[in-house]
């Protein structure tokens, strides 16, 4: 009995050695229920204890359980060497380098018309302007009746105008929403209404047939055309500096009258002439004039107690000038590389 509990001792010892450079926690747990599980040859010593004479029992017993308390004490020990050594290896290949710089979140920007569209309602709230939307999609009545635009005028043409029905069209100014403003507000009305607009335009550099527009009106007592140069004066100064001379010329439009074209002096010459403004020192950057009485009167408006000033400034040219855009297009295709430029 003594003999083989120093045998199993020895060999319990010498197979936790060979264990010893082996750190595999598996392994270490297979050992623990070989050598001293319920199965193992330390219980069956203990069970063949009844065999012995009770005076040698005893010691013998104790002895058993000293040795089997050292083995499983060395093999805690194992474990708890190998627990550290995977804890350690796990630190190793896991480790967070906390000086990375951190992940670059993308960054969007607002669209070069919208940058400029944003200048323009800026300026014009300022000068006490609301804002105004309306539809893109519109009777012929809003776009071109209620605008004086008689039947058999040119821009009428299906060749120049999106329709959608015979009365149903995609608007081809954004004064439609400004004729809806005058229906249902009473003067002082001071609005300006920015928007996409369409025409059945070839395509080109410099043409799209979706473009964007921002018109202004005012109407109220005792409006001339003084104030609407002293606003387009003011618009052009913030637009282009403090120097920029404003200057009308006579035009058309069937919702104005008198109509003028406005041209600004050129910024990149200060008016004596370049390339930029063909020579001529100034460029021209609008259409204005003062509200038909008609146009008035059809929105129930009375044209001999009221008078108003309106005008349109195209978005697109001034935001391809602005960025030294070449092709209108641009503005229009969502292309990525050309948008991150803005942003
Ligand atoms: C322009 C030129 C001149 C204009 C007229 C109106 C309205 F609704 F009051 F009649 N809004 N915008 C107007 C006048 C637009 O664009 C070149």
């Amino acid at each position: 009995m003594r003999e083989a509990l120093d045998k199993l001792f020895r060999e319990a010892k010498e197979a936790l050695e060979k264990l010893a450079a082996n750190v595999d926690r598996k392994k270490l747990e297979e050992f623990r229920v070989q050598m001293l599980g319920k199965k193992s040859r330390f219980t069956e010593l203990l069970h063949s204890l009844g065999k012995m004479p009770p005076e040698e029992r005893r010691e013998m017993g104790q002895m058993i359980n000293r040795a089997r308390q050292e083995i499983e004490t060395a093999l805690e020990a194992r474990i708890t060497a190998a627990n550290a050594a995977s804890r350690q290896e796990k630190l190793q290949t896991e480790r967070i380098d906390i000086t990375m710089p951190g992940r670059q979140a993308p960054k969007g920007g607002l669209h070069p018309l919208n940058v400029v569209l944003a200048d323009f309602i800026d300026i014009f709230q300022s000068m006490g302007f609301d804002v105004v939307d309306g539809p893109e999609i519109e009777t012929d009545y809003y776009n071109f009746e209620a605008l004086n635009v008689p039947a058999d005028h040119p821009a009428r043409d299906m060749q120049d105008t999106f329709y959608i029905t015979d009365t149903l069209l995609l608007r081809t100014q954004t004064s439609a929403a400004q004729i809806r403003v005058m229906e249902t507000r009473r003067p002082p009305i001071r609005m300006i209404c920015p928007g996409r607009v369409f025409r059945a335009d070839e395509v080109d550099a410099t043409h799209s047939p979706v473009f964007h527009q921002v018109e202004g009106l005012v109407v109220d007592k005792g409006v001339t055309m003084c104030d609407l140069k002293g606003v387009l004066e003011q618009f052009a100064h913030e637009i282009y500096g403090p120097e920029t001379k404003v200057r009308f010329r006579p035009s058309f439009f069937p919702f104005t009258e008198p109509s003028v074209e406005v041209d600004v002096s050129c910024a990149a010459c200060g008016g004596a002439g370049c390339r930029i403004c063909k020579g001529v020192g100034w460029i021209e950057i609008l259409g204005a004039g003062m509200v038909h009485p008609r146009v008035l009167a059809g929105c129930g408006i009375d044209p001999e107690e009221y008078a108003g000033f309106a005008f349109g400034i195209g978005l697109d040219r001034l935001t391809t000038t602005r960025y030294k855009i070449s092709d209108i297009r641009l503005l229009f295709e969502n292309d990525k590389r050309f948008l991150e430029q803005f942003s």
